[in-house]
């Protein structure tokens, strides 16, 4: 092995922090809990606040960015086409920041909300429903595919315009730390990076995999125990293990591709067979309501709980700042990919479409299932919040799923559906983080480098199996997700003074729509002026 290759400070840094935490979480799981619980507490009551100004802070700036004369760089040479026609684009990018946790939360997420509603109202209401029924869409929605989409700015940039792939986030920081990004801190990046997105797969593995063996039992009958939990993890990356290894390239592709249309057979079959009407027009409902109270959501805080005997219902920690934590972990990550299918795209296009399209898949997901679910509930067919609350959430979900006609079989299609999402899962997360800690990537990874990631993505999944509890899978994330505040904004930064150098020393530049209060841009421009007036001194000499 070429020693070159690997950039062990950043190999070893990842592992240590993934063993620091693992090990003494299984070795003492009691007081490891109380630990987890009051680092959740700590983060989400004294940061839960960035991490809501971050989420809208992110929304906003694209905005800007795609509406501005930054948005309209194009991420390749002039007069390029963009490489993927725009449906399989947006496929593609769907399916590349989804797993199987839509499959999670869109059947389940209503169910929590109807009980313990947002805006202090009371469970189980009239009003209740409603914010059941739009708030999933909202976790799912414009701010957390704009937060996906913003680590995707600079790396598209330095990709298609600068010519210089990038596949660290230190290297993607370059433009604000400068040589930094080759010593300690570009390390540290790198290390906190990959640290957020093994918390982050922790989150869906751990979801993901109790959801699977409830399927699985609910068909044969086996009984879901720690054990059945654990091989189901062990056989999704050996699923994964053994395409990589054998070298079947295209072996994930087709993953992909059968979880493509598998999940569209399911969303059609909920649709036509579910209530078609209902569905609709509480979907459509949804989107009006989530147009009209967004900035309210996206800025409740709860602040006068606690105050004046306003009862405290930890709806904003435990729900908005986690999922903007859980998607800031995967940003960078998934911003790679997007970054990589956006060629021939300006970046006004990449930004909007991302969160349009992003939101759509969202939509579709929540709106069919989610309101499926939710209508078994009202009408009285069937009691799935009394499932959820004396089996748990996988029982529920998939009790749900067992409510539809030829149930074994959607049952069964469910299922596959779910191992197929984790297993690419590992896939995906394996090969950026193997990439993180190689100094170069000739075509993909090194093998081993690949499945030694994958393996220790099972680490923190059954750490967190084995404690048990909702609060503290979202812990993962969001202790995960804290450097990342940092770091997207790091990313926003590296993008806007990259991107404006170039706007600013293009040929056709026009002084009136740039900052020009910038230093920076002050100086390039009297550069650029100094120059011209010395090509012009010398083509007067020469003739
Ligand atoms: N997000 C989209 O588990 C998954 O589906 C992957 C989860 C961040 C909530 C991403």
């Amino acid at each position: 092995m070429n020693k070159k290759i690997m950039d062990w400070p950043t190999f070893a840094g990842a592992l240590f922090l993934l063993l620091s935490v693992t090990i003494p979480l299984i070795l003492f799981p009691q007081k490891g809990q109380v630990i987890v619980d009051k680092l959740q507490d700590i983060i989400t009551t004294n940061f839960g606040v960035v991490f809501m100004i971050v989420g809208l802070g992110i929304f906003l700036f694209l905005l800007y960015v795609a509406f501005s004369k930054n948005g309209q760089v194009k991420l390749g040479d002039k007069g390029e086409k963009p490489e993927f026609k725009t449906f399989s684009w947006a496929a593609m990018l769907f399916c590349a920041g989804i797993g199987s946790s839509i499959l999670y939360w869109g059947t389940i997420e209503w169910a929590y909300y109807y009980q313990a509603p947002p805006f202090a109202v009371e469970g189980g209401t009239k009003e209740a429903i409603q914010w059941a029924s739009v708030y999933g869409i909202f976790h799912w929605g414009p701010i957390a595919w704009a937060i996906y989409t913003l680590p995707a700015l600079p790396i598209a940039y330095f990709y298609y315009v600068r010519k210089k792939p990038v596949l660290k986030i230190s290297e993607a920081c370059r433009p604000v730390i400068g040589k930094r990004a080759d010593g300690p801190l570009g390390t540290i990046i790198d290390v906190l990076f990959m640290f957020g997105l093994m918390g982050g797969a922790g989150t869906t593995l751990a979801l993901g995999t109790p959801m699977i063996a409830e399927g699985i039992s609910s068909l044969t009958g086996i009984e879901v125990t720690l054990g059945l939990k654990t091989g189901i993890l062990i056989v999704c990356t050996v699923i994964f293990a053994i395409s990589a290894y054998s070298g079947l390239k295209k072996g994930i592709k087709v993953l992909s591709d059968v979880n493509l249309w598998l999940s569209l057979f399911l969303l059609a079959f909920v649709f036509i067979f579910g209530p078609t009407k209902f569905i609709s027009e509480t979907t459509f409902n949804s989107l009006g309501l989530l147009a009209d109270n967004f900035f309210r959501m996206a800025t409740w805080t709860e602040s006068f709980a606690g105050l004046n005997s306003i009862a405290e219902t930890s709806f904003p920690e435990s729900w908005t700042v986690f999922y903007w934590a859980w998607w800031l972990v995967y940003a960078p990550f998934v911003g790679l990919f997007i970054a990589r299918i956006s060629r021939g795209r300006t970046i006004k296009q990449m930004v909007l479409g991302t969160m349009l399209y992003g939101t759509l898949g969202s939509v579709l997901f929540f709106g069919v299932i989610g309101n499926y679910g939710m209508y078994m509930q009202l009408t009285g067919q069937f009691d799935i919040i009394n499932v959820l609350n004396t089996q748990g959430a996988p029982a529920a979900i998939i009790s749900v799923i067992a409510q539809l006609p030829m149930a074994p079989i959607m049952i069964t299609t469910f299922t596959v559906l779910a191992i197929i999402f984790l297993a690419t899962t590992f896939d995906s997360s394996s090969y950026i983080l193997a990439s993180v800690v190689q100094n170069y990537v000739e075509e993909e990874p090194l093998r081993w480098n690949r499945l030694f990631w994958a393996f220790a993505l099972c680490l923190l999944p059954l750490t967190l199996m084995i404690l048990g509890g909702l609060g503290t899978l979202q812990t993962a994330s969001i202790v995960g997700g804290t450097p990342l505040l940092f770091i997207m904004v790091m990313l926003a930064w590296s993008f806007m003074k990259a991107s404006n150098e170039d706007i600013v020393a293009s040929d056709d530049y026009q002084p009136k729509t740039i900052n020009l209060d910038s230093k920076q841009i002050k100086r390039r421009l009297k550069r650029k002026k100094r120059l011209q007036k010395e090509q012009e001194q010398e083509d007067s000499q020469v003739s």
